[in-house]
């Protein structure tokens, strides 16, 4: 870098920082390179620049102040796991849940196709932090990207500008990630994370979780590898607050698979006969956890905005979801409707005529394709979220008594259990399936084994991944109790046992209980499960026979569950931990025990 250039640079002084971003922009050979500052004006006008480039569409304003609609390419709308690389030097460290290449020739490929990507284009850095200002649980990020949806995205999404350059200093630790969008096309698409050299490089797609490098690639796959070696977790979790009409205060985390209901958990409105209870949002997506001082887990949520699924968002299903993607939002491949508004499946109304669907073109009712994509999103401040926590932008983060997996199974699992113990806890974590949805490429509603909802974002080996968590538990003193949960059984025809969304809050509630000793349950070899009459269902129309149904476990099912655990605990090899294998042998005896009980004296 030239004594002119770095003058010129007036944001930072860091050497590291300007040097990387000197070599990067050797490589990719933009026209120019913008720091961004985060300003307002800044947000202006790059807003305006994209509107005039035809990147965002301005919505009606009168009705959505400051909103815009953003098209991408359709072959462009979704995670693609199947294109994302762990690149460890060795296979080992990446294990086999994950695709592996080794460093030095992925970096040696995607050079080949950066070189010169970025002609006629503009660089931007974008320095941003994950994490409350100042708390120990931060870390900061530059990505560098020729995409100006990306860095509106990221302002939205991420403490972004000068404040993290401030944050940062001098420091040389920064997570280094490099996004170009090339020409959008499948065939140049890798998302490849060097989780040695604190380095992402994305090329090909300008979507989500593959473009915004802040979200999955850092705060998911980067940093659970820097928590394997630091002793923190970095975990796909919502984090939400409830406080009891007495003002008791609990602090839940919960991971679902994507597409699997955080969003609408995190910031779930609870029905009448629960109005006193109060719930609040502290993150959707992402948290970071760490051992606190007094030896229980506290969790930040790494990020300040909302990527959230626009479909099945409803005043209904999510008051203030819909509040909060009134105004100063940015939405990706939904439907447009004639005076400039926006529409998806799912929403209170019904299609207006001369809907627009997500491609741009005209849509008839009726038509068998969705005018929204299915894994259309809106992205939103999270200080837009009525329900946020005061505590949100606490720097100490809050105390975690809840950590709840949950999967979407049409069978087996049923609507709530409680782990035995945090062994049992990460097993069932560990054991986790969901159907697979549209948040990523590929079919929909196969199921997975999805341990933890972490399959596509842990950054290293899946069996070391399952130590850490075992080990965890040796510096966690006052340990938070484990849950897991389905809101998606189904009956015979196909509908949901359970109404889900905001009733959710009568499970919390009988987890809140639990973790208080004030609930029953019922001990199986699964766990603890609730009897209905352990549940507070008043003011709930349900028929018995339904929640009887949803909170069955069913012998023969959970046999074929623990067969297909076992199968995937046998494809980790030799990382996978010895004590998890055991659990499920020992389930399975505990199911056979139970079993031989059940018989009826006659058939024994
Ligand atoms: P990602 O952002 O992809 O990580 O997804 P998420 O886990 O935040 O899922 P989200 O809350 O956006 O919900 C995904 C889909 O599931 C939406 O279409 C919701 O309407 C639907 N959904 C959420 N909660 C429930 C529920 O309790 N029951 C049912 N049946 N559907 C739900
Ligand atoms: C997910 O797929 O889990 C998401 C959306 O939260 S994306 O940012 O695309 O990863
Ligand atoms: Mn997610």
């Amino acid at each position: 870098m030239t004594q002119d250039s770095r003058a010129k640079n007036s944001m930072t002084q860091n050497a590291a920082l300007v040097q990387w971003v000197e070599e990067c922009a050797r490589l990719t050979r933009p026209d120019q390179v913008i720091w961004c500052d985060g300003s307002a004006a800044e947000r202006d006008r790059l807003t305006k620049q994209a509107v005039d480039a035809g990147v965002l569409l301005p919505l009606n304003h009168n009705k959505r102040p400051n909103c815009y609609l953003h098209r991408s390419n359709p072959n462009d709308v979704a995670r693609t796991e199947q294109l994302t690389f762990i690149c460890t030097p060795t296979k080992e460290e990446a294990g086999p849940t994950n695709n592996w290449s080794a460093p030095d020739e992925m970096y040696a490929r995607m050079r080949t196709m950066l070189d010169g990507s970025m002609r006629g284009r503009t660089m931007h850095v974008v320095p941003y932090v994950m994490g409350p200002l100042g708390s120990p649980f931060s870390r900061v990020g530059i990505e560098l990207t020729d995409s100006i949806y990306v860095v509106l995205n990221m302002r939205i999404m991420t403490r972004m500008g000068k404040q993290a350059l401030d944050q940062l200093g001098d420091s040389g630790e920064f997570n280094k990630g490099l996004h170009c969008t090339l020409d959008v096309n499948p065939d140049r698409r890798l998302i490849c994370h060097f989780p040695q050299d604190n380095t992402i490089w994305s090329i090909g797609s300008g979507y989500g979780g593959n473009a915004l490098l802040s979200k999955k690639c850092f705060a998911l796959r980067i940093a659970s590898w820097l928590g394997k070696t630091q002793g923190w977790l970095a975990e796909h979790m919502l984090i939400l607050g409830l406080e009891s009409p007495r003002g008791e205060k609990t602090y839940i985390a919960a991971a679902f698979p994507s597409a699997c209901g955080k969003t609408n958990l995190a910031m779930l409105t609870p029905p009448p006969t629960f109005k006193d209870w109060k719930v609040t949002t502290i993150g959707d997506d992402i948290a970071w956890l760490r051992v606190g001082p007094d030896g229980g887990l506290w969790a930040v949520n790494p990020e300040a905005g909302y990527f959230g699924v626009a479909p099945g968002t409803s005043y209904k299903s999510n008051l203030n979801a819909m509040k909060m993607v009134g105004h100063d939002s940015i939405f990706t491949n939904v439907a447009l409707t004639p005076d400039g508004d926006v529409w998806w499946e799912g929403m209170d109304t019904e299609p207006p005529d001369g809907l627009i669907d997500w491609k741009g073109d005209a849509w008839k009712k009726g038509s068998k394709d969705k005018a929204a994509h299915p894994n259309s999103r809106f992205t939103t401040p999270m200080t837009n979220n009525p329900a946020i926590s005061p505590m949100a932008d606490n720097p100490q983060g809050v105390p975690i008594s809840a950590i709840i997996f949950g999967g979407r199974r049409a069978t087996t699992v049923p609507l709530v259990m409680e782990s035995h113990d945090w062994t049992h806890g990460v097993f069932m974590g560990a054991t986790m399936g969901s159907e697979t949805t549209a948040a990523a490429s590929g079919a929909v509603g196969v199921l997975r084994r999805d341990p933890m909802a972490m399959l596509p974002f842990c950054g290293y080996n899946m069996g070391e991944y399952f130590g850490h968590w075992l080990a965890m538990r040796r510096n966690i003193s006052r340990p938070p109790k484990i849950f897991l949960v389905n809101w998606f059984r189904k009956d015979s025809e196909g509908n949901f046992l359970w109404p889900g969304y905001g009733e959710n809050m009568r499970v919390l509630k009988w987890i809140v209980d639990r973790v208080n000793g004030r609930a029953q349950g019922v001990p199986t070899p699964v766990g603890v499960v609730p009897h209905a009459a352990d549940i507070d269902l008043t003011g709930l129309e349900i028929a018995p026979d339904s929640i009887r149904r949803v909170l069955a476990v069913n012998n023969s099912e959970w046999h074929a569950e623990m067969e297909s655990a076992a199968k995937f605990f046998g494809t980790i090899g030799k990382s996978m931990p010895s004590e998890l294998a055991e659990s499920c042998r020992k389930l399975v005896d505990d199911l056979d025990g139970a079993a031989a009980e059940e018989r009826p004296a006659a058939s024994r």
